[in-house]
């Protein structure tokens, strides 16, 4: 799928909005949350443009899967190996870049279930 100029996770992605990158993979990029609700928060988006976690799984399953898999490096690579994984879906939800992404939360005690 083609990326959205539009779109900041894309410009992230592309390098032309600054971010803290953790780890890439190739399909995958890594970089912390801007305001991070945890020690660690960082968020894991696919190179490609999907809206959400739902259309990336039916669009590119290997890379909905490798987004699971980069987003339990970053937290064992910082240390973790209790962390949190949210995908928040529609603006109901909490998702405010519609670009899927995947929420990385770990550091603290996350309670449940969550508000
Ligand atoms: P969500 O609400 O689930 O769509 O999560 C979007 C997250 O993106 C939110 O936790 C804040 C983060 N965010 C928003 N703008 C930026 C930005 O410019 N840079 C970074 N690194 N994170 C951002």
């Amino acid at each position: 799928m083609a990326n959205a100029p539009e779109c900041l996770f894309c410009r992230i992605v592309a390098g032309d909005v600054p971010a803290e990158v953790l780890h890439t993979t190739e399909r995958t990029v890594a970089f912390r949350d801007v305001s991070p609700q945890a020690p660690l928060h960082a968020l894991v988006v696919p190179r490609d443009h999907y809206e959400n976690a739902a259309a990336l799984a039916a669009g590119d399953p290997e890379t909905s899967a490798e987004l699971v898999r980069t987003a339990a490096a970053v937290a064992v690579a910082a240390g973790h190996d209790d962390y949190r994984l949210v995908f928040n879906t529609g603006a109901g939800a909490g998702q405010s870049v519609f670009h899927a992404h995947l929420h990385v939360l770990a550091g603290r005690d996350l309670a449940w279930p969550p508000g």
